[in-house]
């Protein structure tokens, strides 16, 4: 895989940093956007950052994204970059569909003008299903999104559809289900669950305090789905796959199974439930069927949800132990 080169936004985030770990190792020359920030934010990469290049842009400003893909010069471009929390697409609408939605547009739009033999990954979500119409969903299900985000993200989707069919872009989407790991955002349920009970096990915390504890989330492990973005890219053809475990549980269940991780009796008391965590509009349950994934991209899961579970507490158990004031 010598000389291959590759474009990565949102690098600085989970995905982008188990992704840029992945080319990296298979001898890409890897170039990743990032935003300029009041104070530095390459921690998830740190050990990577003097192997990649770092080209400086946002998805909002489309004479960066034009400057970074004449940078890289991208065999492969794999567009993660977005506001990505799904509650806080409720407060920051507009900002989430410029970001989300009309940045990948612009992305697009540099590929195509600036590097039309690129192959393009779009970062599309399980979210675009929302009020869902079956169970489970698959590349055919149809879009329901019940956020801004949700919405934001089918814009995306569709633009790459029709990059696909109106120019003969090469432009995929891996409509990916929840996927987590240590390096998650302490915003999201997963990793607010590892990092809260982590915290109560070490006596750092009293109670952990969350939203709908029965919304339902198929969830796996993010370096698993950095492997089936790369697959997805490698098609001679490109097209659209779902990547999922194909199993689901609740928001209550992973917390009981985070405090069995960390060894904590007699839990229930510590958890509370505060509406100030509800979504005005939710998505009550989601559970994907990757087998177009498995047949014709080989991939498969290998975390399941009980050892993912283990894994995020006994990361936080270890960091809080000894590095308290860093996130991962
Ligand atoms: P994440 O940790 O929130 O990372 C988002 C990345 O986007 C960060 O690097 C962030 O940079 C960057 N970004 C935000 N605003 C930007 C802007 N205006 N211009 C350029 N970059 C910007 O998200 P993730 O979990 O890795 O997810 C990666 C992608 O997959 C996202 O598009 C997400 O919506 C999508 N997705 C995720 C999941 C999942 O379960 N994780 C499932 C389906 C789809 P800063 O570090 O500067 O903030
Ligand atoms: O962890 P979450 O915030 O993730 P959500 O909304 O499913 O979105 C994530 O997965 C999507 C793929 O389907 C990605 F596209 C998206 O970028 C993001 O990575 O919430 C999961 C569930 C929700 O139903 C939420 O209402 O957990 C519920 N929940 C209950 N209490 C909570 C809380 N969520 C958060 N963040 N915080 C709580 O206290």
């Amino acid at each position: 895989m010598a000389d291959r080169t590759a474009l990565i936004t949102g690098i600085t985030g989970q995905d982008g940093s188990y992704l840029a770990e992945l080319l990296v190792s298979k001898g890409y020359r890897v170039t990743g956007l990032v935003r300029r920030l009041s104070s530095p934010n390459l921690s998830k990469i740190a050990t990577i950052v003097d192997q990649v290049k770092l080209v400086d842009g946002d998805l909002i400003d489309q004479s960066s994204l034009n400057h970074a893909v004449k940078v890289a010069q991208p065999d492969e471009i794999y567009n993660l970059g977005a506001q990505s929390f799904v509650g806080a697409s409720f407060s920051q609408p507009v900002l989430t569909g410029e970001i989300t939605g009309i940045g990948t547009l612009r992305l697009l739009e540099a590929a195509r003008t600036n590097a039309p033999q690129a192959h393009f990954y779009q970062a599309s979500s399980s979210e675009m299903f929302g009020h869902v119409e079956r169970e489970p969903q698959d590349e055919s299900t149809v879009f329901h999104p019940r956020s801004p985000y949700g919405y934001a993200k089918v814009y995306a989707y569709w633009a790459c559809v029709n990059a696909r069919e109106a120019y003969s872009f090469y432009a995929a989407n891996g409509i990916l289900f929840n996927h987590e790991s240590p390096r998650r955002g302490l915003e999201f349920v997963t990793r607010k669950i590892s990092d809260g009970v982590a915290r109560i096990a070490l006596g750092q915390a009293e109670s952990l305090t969350l939203g709908n504890l029965d919304a339902r989330r198929d969830w796996g492990y993010a370096p698993d789905y950095v492997d089936l973005m790369w697959r997805t890219l490698q098609q001679k053809e490109p097209s659209d796959y779902v990547g999922a475990t194909g199993e689901s549980h609740t928001v209550r269940e992973f917390v009981e199974a985070a405090f069995e991780a960390a060894e904590v009796d007699d839990w229930e008391r510590r958890l509370k439930t505060d509406p100030r965590f509800e979504r005005p509009s939710e998505v009550y349950a989601l559970r994907g069927n990757p087998d177009k994934a498995r047949r014709e991209l080989g991939w498969t899961p290998t975390v399941r949800f009980r050892d993912l579970v283990r894994i995020m507490v006994q990361a936080d158990l270890e960091r809080l132990r000894h590095r308290p004031h860093e996130s991962h």
